[in-house]
């Protein structure tokens, strides 16, 4: 399965709407053989390239998957009956699928004598690879992950507005590599009007980059005359988080990260529409300056926004939190 994660993370970011699966094929005698991922809309399943990968020494064998095998004629013929006619016995998958069109390949692959194991790493697959698209499915709505930076006192500019650079270059090579795995970066306007950012994922610090991010300004007024993003950019008129989430998720986006300032991150904490927090705090004072946001809907102690920390790493310098709010 940790072979399977690292298949369905190369093709991350080029899969959506559909979710970046991976899979490995095992032999009769339990030799990895083949190795797949799921190609872009319209193409094969990661079941199917890991099959071709393998050809006839499938025979036997195990397929290893992060997501229940599809039981559905979608835009491809139903993964569940490929590996059955590709003679394989035994399946192992992380999570099932939510989709209730293309669940049902557990029932499907028992009918046809195949064994199958449910549930082998959910955990890293259902908070990893596939944590964006597992909550689009159940949603409707594209998962929204706020990502900033900010000094040890929760200051995301000093006093005079200058930010550049809180968090260490560590850390910034690695939002770039994720930006590289992400389908949109939404910024508001103000953003735009004081960094001027383009959005783009570069300078990964070597990590490969398949992929471009579709940048996103949010905002009433128009995009400032020569701002690096204003042919580049989808311009949102809108202050609301749902008609954002609405737009976006009808141009198949699934994974969006907010990259914006303080008043952007208080209208989607508002509206409860954070499903994760990446935040990198610098081991740095600025004793005044912004907030990393501004009016999250609390005014006493008892609206408090609780969150549940999943991880703290390391990133150079910096200490790396993720986070997800409680339900
Ligand atoms: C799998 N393996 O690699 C993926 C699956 O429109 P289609 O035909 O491509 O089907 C998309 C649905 O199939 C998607 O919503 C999800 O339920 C499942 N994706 N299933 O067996 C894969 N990407
Ligand atoms: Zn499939």
């Amino acid at each position: 399965m940790t072979l399977a994660i690292a298949e369905s993370e190369r093709v991350r970011g080029t899969t959506s709407p559909n979710p970046p699966v991976g899979c490995v094929i095992l032999d009769e005698g339990g030799d990895a053989v083949g190795f797949g991922g799921t190609q872009p809309v319209g193409g094969p399943h990661a079941e199917v390239m890991a099959l071709r990968a393998a050809g006839s020494k499938a025979r036997g064998g195990t397929a290893v998957v992060t997501l229940e095998p599809c039981a559905h004629h979608g835009r491809t013929p139903p993964c569940a009956e490929t590996l059955i006619e590709a003679g394989i016995k035994h399946v192992i998958h992380a999570t099932s699928d939510p989709n209730p069109k293309a669940a049902g390949g557990v029932e499907v692959l028992r009918a046809a004598g195949v064994t199958v194991e449910s549930g082998l790493m959910e955990q890293e697959v259902s908070r990893g690879p596939l944590r964006a698209w597992l909550h689009y499915a159940r949603t409707g709505r594209p998962h929204v992950t706020w990502k900033y930076a900010a000094s040890l006192d929760g200051r995301i500019a000093a006093r005079d507005g200058t930010s550049q650079w809180i968090s260490s270059e560590t850390s910034r090579k690695e939002v770039h590599g994720l930006r590289a795995k992400l389908d949109a970066i939404v910024v508001g306007m103000n953003t735009v009007r004081l960094d001027d950012p383009a959005l783009t994922a570069r300078d990964a610090g070597g990590m490969p980059l398949p992929h471009q991010p579709l940048p996103v300004v949010v905002g009433t007024s128009d995009l400032p005359e020569g701002a690096k993003l204003q042919h580049t950019a989808l311009h949102l008129r809108t202050h609301e988080p749902d008609a954002v989430l609405a737009a976006l998720a009808e141009r198949g986006v699934v994974d969006v990260v907010l990259e914006g300032g303080p008043t952007l991150a208080g209208a989607f904490w508002r509206a409860g529409r954070i499903d994760r927090v990446l935040a990198y705090i610098a081991p740095t004072l600025l004793g005044d300056g912004p907030a990393a946001v501004l009016d999250a809907g609390v005014s006493t102690i008892t609206d408090a926004v609780r969150l549940t920390v999943e991880d703290v790493t390391m990133s150079g310098p910096d200490l790396r939190i993720s986070a997800v709010p409680r339900t």
